[in-house]
């Protein structure tokens, strides 16, 4: 199985599974219309057609499902609220029923010995605030520091760590420049405003919880390494600038209360006027830094990307069934990197995994995660200070455009059936964290 053994990770390091809302749930009792609801109706947005409304029907199975994480011996688990399920329409009067399963879920969680770590968005924002503009409309971060007031007032005290925000890269690059998850846009202006709202939601998120009382606050971010194709200077100019793009904007943003120079010159004409006023209330004091990695971005020049010259070539490395590259060396470095320029804050690598083709034994998966706990230990020995690593994913799930044909369970889900089955890669993190 794995050849790490528990204890070089030290006593206090958490070891956890994470899931998202809209990739497990399933509608349930109920819950507002959200981006992806709406995105994945469309045809032509998410490849094999499917959608979110059963998923892996955790609304009705969570104690199962919070057994499996328990069984494997995990002491956390990294879920998110679906703030259409509270909050239907974004904003106005809470949704009981949505709250209440929130309040079964966590107390689920800490009768079985679990830690809740939740994450308030995890990109279903609600259908309605879309159609007033969604992150493009600068009201968005006081509709969410709102969402995280009740949150907080709700659940707070049963909370091991709470994060604002997951990913931001996808909910504003992704999403509004690449148009390829929801809301589907492809346009600079519209990029520019969510990169700099979502910040903005942030930070009012953070002041809203802390003024709720709730401890252990974070933001989850996704960073690639981020390298050149060759040794040209114009490879490591477009390798520089994508680092910008997928990783700096919102380090910097969120640990430094600076945007990079470089990026803001070539975004200045599409930011909202008067960002930098935003900067100090974005800028806030915070008890954890998340990060998620999954593989590099292997850059080359090209004189025909606009005003981001910059495109990504196919590597040589071995890939995962998403075609991504596998490299666990890739994680120490921006451990590092984090921990050296950016916060000396405990660090957790909230999401971590491999897409793989189906199938009960995975050794590929189990070699997967082996290399990259070896490259936690290596960012530890180099003095960073990683304290957790969370598994993605606990269950197969939908992943997205990629709909359920993409695997990252360590649990494997009959989609047909709802049958749970454990992977080679779950039995492995059993016997790594036997007690
Ligand atoms: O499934 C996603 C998750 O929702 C966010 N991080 C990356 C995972 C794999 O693509």
């Amino acid at each position: 199985m794995f050849g790490s053994r528990r204890e070089e990770f030290g006593e206090d390091f958490v070891f956890g599974a994470a899931t998202s809302a809209f990739q497990i749930e399933g509608v349930g009792d109920g819950r507002g219309s959200s981006i992806w609801d709406t995105f994945a109706a469309t045809p032509g947005n998410v490849v094999d057609g499917s959608d979110g409304l059963v998923a892996c029907d955790h609304f009705n199975r969570w104690p199962e499902d919070l057994d499996l994480v328990r069984d494997g011996g995990f002491g956390a688990y990294r879920f998110s609220i679906a703030w259409p399920r509270v909050l239907p329409e974004g904003k106005g009067p809470p949704r009981d029923a949505g709250l209440d399963f929130y309040d079964r879920l966590i107390d689920g969680m800490l009768e079985r010995g679990i830690a809740p770590y939740a994450t308030l968005y995890h990109w279903d924002l609600p259908s309605a605030l879309q159609d007033l503009g969604g992150w493009q409309n600068r009201d968005v971060a006081r509709w969410f520091s709102d969402y995280a007031d009740l949150i907080g007032r709700r659940f707070g005290d049963r909370l091991a760590a709470t994060a604002t925000l997951n990913e931001p890269w996808c909910s504003a690059w992704l999403s509004h420049v690449l148009g390829k998850h929801a809301p589907g846009l492809r346009d600079y202006r519209a990029g520019a405003r969510a990169m700099h709202h979502l910040m903005l939601a942030h930070g009012n998120g953070i002041a809203a919880l802390r003024a709720a009382g709730v401890r252990n606050l974070g933001i989850v971010l996704n960073l690639e390494k981020c390298e050149p194709a060759t040794p040209s200077p114009e490879d490591a100019f477009a390798a520089n600038l994508w680092a910008d793009v997928f990783n700096r904007f919102y380090l910097g943003a969120v640990y430094r209360g600076a945007y990079p120079a470089e990026l803001v010159q070539r975004l200045e004409d599409f930011l909202p006027a008067g960002w930098e006023a935003d900067l100090p209330a974005i800028h806030q004091k915070l008890d954890w830094c998340g990060i998620n990695y999954y593989t590099r971005a292997l850059m080359r020049h090209d004189p025909a990307g606009g005003l981001f010259p910059t495109t990504k070539v196919d590597g040589p490395l071995e890939k995962t069934d998403l075609d991504w590259e596998i490299y666990p060396k890739g994680l120490t470095d921006l451990l590092v990197e984090v921990s050296r320029d950016y916060t000396d804050l405990p660090i957790h690598v909230t999401e971590n995994g491999m897409a793989e083709v189906p199938g009960i034994d995975d050794p590929r998966r189990v070699r997967f995660y082996e290399e990259h706990l070896r490259a936690i230990l290596a960012a530890k020995a180099a003095g960073a200070n990683v304290a957790g690593y969370f598994a993605w994913s606990l269950l197969d799930n939908f992943e997205w455009a990629e709909g359920y044909l993409k695997r990252f369970g360590i649990v494997e889900v009959d989609f047909a059936t709802q049958k749970r089955t454990p992977r080679s890669s779950y039995r492995a993190f059993q016997e790594l964290l036997r007690r």
